[in-house]
């Protein structure tokens, strides 16, 4: 637990009540010290919650949570939230296994309203809260609090096409920090930049009126109100030419998200107002330390780094700036793209506004014209690839997995049904560690393997990843995804010259017993085959005759070697680090059954629930899904099944 002096003294936003603006506004100082110690040592997203300091305290100050509803989009900001609604004291444990999580859990705190880590959610939500509300008639206020990157999410204006037409009681705030990771690109933004930009003024006097008559209080509250609005409001309205009014909602603004006393006086103005209400705050991304008001990209979230130099220090040891010659998985996409699409002109890259973290950057170095950044859209980004590999492009959609999961319907309807040649470059495949669950790419295989015409691959490696890339850009009979997890890769040698291609549907044999008798076979999928090695070599020591097969394809699966290995070991196990129902092994078990196996199998793989938050290594062990727990699982598979082997040889207990 970090030294705090106020904070200690707020269990709850209760006690922020009555207090004085200095006192406020030390709380702000407090709040981005202890943010910047927790997240030095824990990483996090630490630019997004410097940003709503003085906003979150405004809203607790201004508002009675958690009675009146906070929803907060992607969730990524609401670290002073926690700080404020009695979690200070477990701050610490911030992303931590066990710990308290990075984004609002409902099952957390009363206080997260709504639960979150994915973009653009809020104002449904919020929607859905209000008019649950309005049912019952209760009189709780609902804030919806969304950044403008958020905002380039389509679900927001199916959203707000419907808050416009209900009109129910509600306050949008929209968090503007011209900031998505990267600077927020697109119409939508160009047009908050307007309003930024162009305060209009023409109709503010009716304004004031018409928000006056819909203040319910009475008496000197409405004198007050009126004249501090009378003072504030030609910094206030921007009449007509804003996309909300004309969807039916009210907007307010733009107000400084880091003048606590104005946001405190426009919060007690709005917060009783009849209908929905957009509120505009301008914000500063990373506000409050040096190195990230500088570069707020590179701080939108890090894993660990020096207050005084700023100098980033990955907690993470296995990835990311660990293992300096080692490249991540990612930039070998990257690269390997960029080298391909020197000679193949058809090839042009998409992403949902995450260039940076796709590694997408590189490719727009060389090609700036051939990377199509459409925002946190990603129904939209497969529609857009599919419409492009109609005329003949071929574009490959680069997206983490679980955000992939947004486009389901489009990679089944738009892309796959048409056969289209659309490559899915599926980033952050399997466990991503402290960003938990909501982040977690473990459900790809099981919501792609089902789709007709969609080849499904995962590297073991960089070599095989570049293969793997080639591949995809070399066919051109359907779509093709591959899929590759966050960090370092394994470091083994890459062949020079262009990478070659695989046959499509096989795998690899990496290694067979050699003086025992073929007992078990390991059939992994993806970087998990050094751990499936690894298990194999305990086992070999306990006189286990092991082999380990690097399937490669999900989908078309290799089946001729599926038969030759059912037919000459007497336990099959799969391996894979995603989930159990519907994934690799659930494949594997299926053909098996189509080619009349009489042995036996075991699937290991990550189980039917939640997979928490944690480090990668701390989550594998977990699962059981360390060499030694891989190890473990087959010796019991094996005593349960050959119970002759039990007692003879004991693997790692
Ligand atoms: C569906 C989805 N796609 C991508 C992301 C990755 N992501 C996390 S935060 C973020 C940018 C959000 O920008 P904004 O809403 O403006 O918030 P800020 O970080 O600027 O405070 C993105 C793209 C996500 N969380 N959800």
């Amino acid at each position: 637990m970090q030294e705090t002096t106020w904070l200690k003294k707020i269990t709850s936003p209760k006690d922020l009540k009555g207090l004085r603006l200095e006192t406020l506004e030390s709380i702000a100082s407090e709040i981005r010290r202890i943010i910047a110690q927790t997240c030095s040592r824990n990483g996090g997203h630490f630019a997004p919650s410097l940003g709503v300091v003085e906003l979150t305290i405004a809203l607790h100050y201004a508002l009675n949570t958690p009675e009146d509803r906070l929803v907060w989009d992607v969730g990524h900001q609401t670290y002073s939230h926690k700080l404020l609604t009695g979690r200070a004291q477990s701050f610490h444990t911030l992303r931590l296994a066990d710990g308290i999580s990075g984004f609002p859990r409902r099952n957390e705190s009363p206080y997260d309203n709504f639960g979150v880590g994915h973009a653009s959610t809020a104002i449904s939500a919020a929607l859905g809260m209000a008019l649950a509300r309005d049912r019952r008639g209760e009189k709780n206020r609902v804030v919806a609090i969304c950044g403008d990157g958020a905002m380039t999410g389509g679900l927001c204006y199916e959203a707000l096409n419907n808050v416009g037409y209900l009109r129910p009681d509600m306050l949008i705030i929209l968090n503007d920090n011209k900031m998505s990771i990267s600077p927020n690109i697109g119409a939508i933004s160009r047009h908050f930049n307007f309003l930024i930009t162009n305060q209009i003024y023409n109709r503010s006097k009716e304004t004031a009126e018409d928000l006056m008559n819909r203040v319910p209080a009475v008496g000197k509250r409405v004198v007050d109100f009126s004249q501090r609005l009378e003072r504030s409001i030609k910094n206030l309205i921007v009449p007509e030419e804003t996309i909300f009014e004309k969807m039916g909602i009210r907007y307010l603004g733009p107000v400084d998200g880091h003048d606590m006393a104005g946001l405190i006086e426009i919060l007690e103005h709005v917060r009783d107002l009849k209908g929905p209400i957009l509120l505009h705050v301008k914000t500063t991304k990373g506000k409050g330390y040096e190195y990230s008001e500088l570069d707020p990209e590179s701080w939108h979230s890090n894993y660990g780094f020096k207050i005084s130099t700023g100098e980033k220090v990955d907690v993470n040891p296995g990835s990311e700036s660990s293992a300096p010659l080692v490249p991540t998985y990612t930039e070998v996409f990257s690269e390997t793209l960029t080298e391909l699409a020197e000679k193949d002109d058809r090839i042009v890259a998409i992403t949902a506004a995450m260039a940076k973290g796709t590694g997408l950057d590189t490719f727009a170095r060389r090609f700036p014209d051939r990377l199509y950044d459409v925002g946190i859209a990603e129904s939209h980004a497969v529609c857009s690839a599919a419409g492009m590999a109609c005329e003949g492009l071929r574009p490959v959609v680069a997206i983490y997995s679980s955000f992939m999961q947004r486009a389901f319907d489009q990679i089944i309807h738009d892309v796959a049904l048409q056969k289209l040649p659309v490559t899915f470059a599926l980033d952050r495949a399997g466990l991503v560690g402290d960003d938990g669950p909501t982040h977690h790419g473990v459900f790809d295989i099981a919501y792609l393997r089902m789709i007709p015409d969609l080849v499904v691959m995962a590297p073991r490696d960089e070599e095989q990843l570049r293969r793997m890339v080639a591949t995809a850009a070399a066919y051109e009979d359907g779509p093709i995804a591959y899929r590759y997890p966050r960090g370092k890769a394994v470091g083994v040698p890459v062949e020079a010259g262009p990478p070659a291609t695989i046959e499509i549907g096989t795998g690899d044999i990496l290694s067979e017993p050699q003086e025992m008798g073929k007992k078990v076979a390991i059939l992994s999928l993806g970087p998990i085959a050094t751990n499936a090695l690894a298990a194999a070599k305990i086992l070999g020591q306990a006189g286990i005759g092991t082999g380990v097969v690097d399937m490669r394809f999900v989908k078309p699966l290799d089946r001729p070697l599926l038969s030759r290995l059912a037919q000459e070991y007497d336990l099959l196990v799969t391996l894979e680090d995603s989930c159990l129902p519907g994934g690799f092994g659930s494949a594997v078990n299926e053909a098996l059954g189509e080619i009349d196996f009489h042995k036996r199998a075991l699937t290991l793989g990550l189980p039917d629930r939640w997979i928490e938050q944690g480090s990668v290594e701390e989550l594998f062990l977990r699962n059981g899904l360390d060499p030694r727990g891989i190890a473990r699982q087959i010796e019991e598979a094996l005593e349960k099944h050959f119970g002759a082997w039990s007692s003879a040889h004991t693997v790692a207990k």
